[in-house]
């Protein structure tokens, strides 16, 4: 299936398997996936379809279930320093807008062997700024607080003290990042409402940052001047990473934001004599500069890019043709370059980054040639 994107340039529609392409088993990774993990749900990345990743097999992570919320009586809350605090119908958020966004993320913790918890979707909503335009945002207002409808017990340490707290999911976002175009309220995906594991029916999204910041089952903004420091913004999700400034280690302790450049392949297949290399990345919507894939000891060579996920904050998919694979084990690995000149990291790279979230290193992994 052959389409016409939008500047008119051939898209691809890229088959499950094309007829006569037989699955090249890694060896690096278990032929069966278990669908889920408690309650985390991991894409099998062999089975990529296409630009978008279905809505039933789209990835999920939460961490305090799955709450139902009724989208006939929701009201998203909007609160704080505010000159309207304001209570919104999916109805009249619908009547603000309904634009697309193309934005495929992954979790900050996904990583190898099964690099499962990516997913690429079509979102509709509105951006987030009409939405606070609407309420009118106080100048004095610096951080903007999304509060999920899950909650939970958590235990707060304070020095020699411990506290047990009702806590919600919750996110904050700077004045600036919040007023800026991107952030987006989805309430679609791939054409559809939301389901429940995707956080029916409003969810907040920011382009080209870690799957932590796109809080599900939004039901409240929350306006504030002080910084934001709950469990899922300050401590569950940061990293720790020793940096190197004039001679000296210095050990940063940082929140998760914008994705780090990564590439990954995700499925070999063969096709008579030739292989078929096909590839994921994910990054913050910097323009990319290449892909390239190596097999085992040899150069670096040129994939090409999937026009068709072409789209800012989509993830892109990447092919490469290994035409001379010869019987036995080969190692593969990608990496991808951005305009600026960032190459993806080696794991060795990477060293001196402690805590597993943020793993954006390249991903050599093995395959058997029959
Ligand atoms: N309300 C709420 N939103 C949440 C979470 C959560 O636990 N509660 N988990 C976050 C994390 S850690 C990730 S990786 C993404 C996953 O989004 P998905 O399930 O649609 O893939 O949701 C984020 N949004
Ligand atoms: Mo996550």
């Amino acid at each position: 299936m052959v389409g016409l994107g939008i500047l008119g340039l051939p898209e691809w529609a890229l088959p499950a398997l094309a007829q006569g392409e037989t699955l090249v088993p890694f060896t690096d990774m278990p032929e069966n996936l278990p669908a889920s993990l408690g309650e985390t749900r991991i894409y099998d990345v062999r089975k990529i379809s296409g630009p978008f990743t279905p809505r039933d097999q789209f990835f999920t992570v939460q961490h305090y279930g799955h709450p139902v919320v009724d989208p006939a009586t929701f009201r998203l809350k909007v609160t704080g320093l505010v000159d309207r605090p304001t209570s919104l119908s999916l109805d009249v958020l619908r009547r603000l807008g309904s634009a697309e966004l193309v934005a495929g993320f992954e979790c900050s913790g996904n990583r190898r062997p099964l690099q499962g918890l990516s997913s690429n979707g079509r979102w509709t909503g509105v951006p987030l700024r009409a939405v606070l335009h609407r309420a009118g945002v106080k100048p004095q207002a610096r951080e903007f607080v999304f509060f999920g409808a899950d909650r939970g017990q958590e235990q707060v340490e304070f020095r020699t003290q411990k506290f047990t707290v009702d806590q919600q999911f919750g996110r904050s976002l700077s004045r600036e990042n919040a007023l800026s175009p991107e952030p987006f309220l989805a309430y679609a995906l791939n054409g559809e409402p939301l389901t429940r594991h995707q956080g029916s029916p409003l969810r907040l999204i920011v382009p080209g940052w870690y799957g932590v910041t796109n809080v599900k089952w939004l039901a409240q903004i929350h306006v504030q001047e002080d910084q934001y420091l709950g469990k899922y913004q300050a401590r569950w999700y940061r990293t720790l990473k020793g940096e190197t400034i004039d001679g000296e280690v210095k050990w940063k302790e940082a929140a998760i934001t914008h994705m780090r450049l990564k590439s990954f392949i995700a499925r070999v297949t063969r096709d008579g004599s030739w292989h078929t290399v096909l590839g994921v990345v994910l990054h913050d919507g910097t323009p990319l500069k290449e892909v390239e894939v190596k097999v085992d000891d040899g150069p670096w060579q040129p994939a090409t890019m999937d026009p068709a996920t072409r789209a800012r904050y989509s993830w892109k998919l990447f092919t490469y043709t290994w035409k001379d694979a010869t019987p036995g084990e080969h190692t593969l690995v990608s990496r991808v370059t951005d305009v600026n000149g960032k190459v993806q990291p080696t794991a060795e790279e990477l060293e001196t980054k402690k805590t597993f979230l943020e793993d954006n290193s390249q991903f050599p992994r093995t395959v058997m040639i029959a």
